[in-house]
């Protein structure tokens, strides 16, 4: 795994800094986006700080599985009946710009593909 390093991600874990806390559990915590792209747009983040999913590695199979099975619970409790989108950005061409791994979860309105 690259160096961990802080981010504001970790301090929304230890509630040091704000955000709209939708969901948590032992092992996750979501919150509403500060700069959405839809009409929902949740971020869900393991507790544990992995920086980026290129740094995920076997030990975080179940966490993995997890994150993907909760995002599902959560777009289910937004109501966003008729779909969504989950989007992981990984690294500096993925568009990633906070290393903390985090599901983008979005929806409320039709995404186009492909994203750009
Ligand atoms: P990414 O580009 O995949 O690394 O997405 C990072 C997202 O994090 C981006 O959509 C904006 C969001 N974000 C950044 N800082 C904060 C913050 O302090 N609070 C909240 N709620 N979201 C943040």
């Amino acid at each position: 795994m690259s160096e961990t390093t802080e981010t504001i991600f970790s301090k929304i874990i230890r509630r040091e800094i704000p955000a709209d806390i939708i969901y948590e559990d032992d092992l996750a915590l979501a919150f509403r986006d500060i700069h959405p792209q839809a009409p929902v747009h949740i971020l869900l983040i393991p507790k544990k700080p992995i920086p980026q999913l290129a740094d995920a590695e076997s030990q975080d199979h179940a966490l993995l599985g997890h994150l993907l099975l909760t995002a599902k619970r959560i777009a289910e409790d937004a109501g966003l009946k008729n779909g969504y989108r989950v989007v992981i950005n990984s690294g500096d061409d993925g568009g990633q710009t906070v290393y903390h791994l985090h599901l983008h979860i979005l929806g409320g309105r039709q995404l186009h593909w492909p994203p750009g």
